[in-house]
């Protein structure tokens, strides 16, 4: 009797999966190298597609916890009204009350409901054509001026100044609820299935940061985000101490509000000490659809830096069998978020079969970064294993 309830007990177990791991504390976390997305904290393997959920919620976890602030739990209430080209949404929570109105460009022909990109303080890409443009004015959710921004705007009139989350987790948190708001509203005519999320360098950051915590958007394009979007800090930090000039976590956390106060530590010590990098913010969208566009004419953003991160968090996609869902391309010189013709046909290609349901393929769209190019394993920067990750139940 007492085997078989073993029996019954340890199969229920296998078949459930294990539990996802406990996070370790961490304090003495350093690595030179970005850190392998496939071995959690506690140091098990990552080798199922249920192991990368827990996996990809302590990546979560931990970027919330040292980077970006936390992303506040949904709230209590959320009304949405939607008239003419204007999206309303009141969220409360608290006895308080936050509202905001984005607005929505609708294409021309055709009766939807229509595919949709969420534009992060405006759209630098050439709207695709049958697809509609939310404009969420990222700015006024919070400021993102100058490193004087900390707690203002409405995110912060709401939670509070004192919340840890900074300008690119409100930002995200607010992408959710405009999510929420189309759910609710039949009537503005969206496609739930077909959302999309795009900014450019600052607000290209913050569409990567939407797209890794919102798990109804369904493809996400950073573009030339550079540091503290699609560049890795590790990355960064050698490119500035081989003489180029490229931003740094030391240097951004000076110039903007992007992150929490809780990155500060790290900023200023050692960013070797994260147990994460950018790979795995990037990561965090896998299995869902993402395309980097980069500009390799501004040293400052960090062009291998971004080339290093895309090349790692793709392996992510890799091991779930969808690398044809993750893309990335580095255009020649040209000024910054002014979107070159040479891109065009790469980004046609994700939105036409991600956005507009078309039959097209989106395999093997990767570039190397000018002259650098690299593949995971390799000793400099990512000396860790791609595995195949087994499906369980
Ligand atoms: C690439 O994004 C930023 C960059 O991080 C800043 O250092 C620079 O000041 O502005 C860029 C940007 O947002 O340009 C519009």
């Amino acid at each position: 009797m007492i085997q078989a309830t073993c029996f019954v007990l340890f199969f229920v177990a296998t078949a459930l999966g294990r539990a996802c791991p406990a996070i370790p504390s961490l304090t003495s976390f350093n690595s030179s190298t970005l850190p392998d997305p496939f071995t959690f904290a506690n140091g098990r393997k990552v080798l199922t597609t249920q192991d990368w959920a827990c996996r990809r919620a302590e990546i979560s976890t931990l970027l919330q916890r040292d980077e970006l602030g936390l992303m506040p739990a949904d709230p209590q209430d959320l009304t949405a009204a939607f008239s003419g080209k204007t999206l309303t949404i009141t969220v409360t929570d608290n006895n308080k009350t936050l509202t905001f109105a984005p607005t929505i460009t609708f294409p021309t022909t055709g009766q939807g409901p229509f595919p949709a990109l969420i534009a992060m303080g405006g759209i630098s890409i050439p709207s695709p054509p049958g697809v509609a443009i939310i404009n969420f004015n990222n700015e006024a959710m919070a400021n993102q001026d100058t490193a004087a921004s900390r707690g203002l705007g409405l995110f912060y009139d709401f939670f509070g100044t004192d919340a840890s989350a900074g300008a690119m987790m409100a930002w995200a948190w607010a992408v959710r609820r405009i999510v929420d708001a189309l759910e609710k509203t039949p009537t503005a005519n969206i496609d739930l299935a077909k959302i999309g999320v795009t900014g450019c360098s600052r607000n290209g950051k913050g569409a990567l940061v939407a797209g890794a915590f919102e798990p109804r958007i369904t493809l996400t394009i950073p573009q030339e985000s550079g540091s503290g979007g699609t560049d890795t800090w590790r990355i960064s930090d050698a490119i500035l101490a081989n003489g180029t000039l490229t931003q740094t976590a030391s240097e951004i956390i000076q110039e903007n509000v992007w992150f929490s106060p809780n990155f500060d530590q790290f900023a200023n010590t050692s960013v070797n000490q994260l147990p994460f990098d950018h790979h795995m913010l990037i990561g965090m969208v896998a299995p869902r659809a993402l395309f980097a566009i980069d500009n390799l004419g501004y040293d400052w953003l960090g062009p291998f830096s971004s080339y290093g991160a895309l090349v790692a968090g793709r392996t992510i996609w890799q091991a779930m069998g969808v690398a044809d869902k993750m893309g990335f391309s580095q255009a020649a010189n040209h000024t910054h978020c002014v979107f070159p013709s040479e891109q065009q046909g790469q980004l046609n290609a994700f939105v036409d079969r991600f956005l507009l349901g078309q039959d097209v393929s989106t395999a093997n769209i990767t570039t190397t970064a000018g002259t650098y190019s690299f593949v995971v394993p390799n000793a400099e920067w990512a000396p860790w294993r791609v595995p195949v990750l087994k499906k369980r139940l």
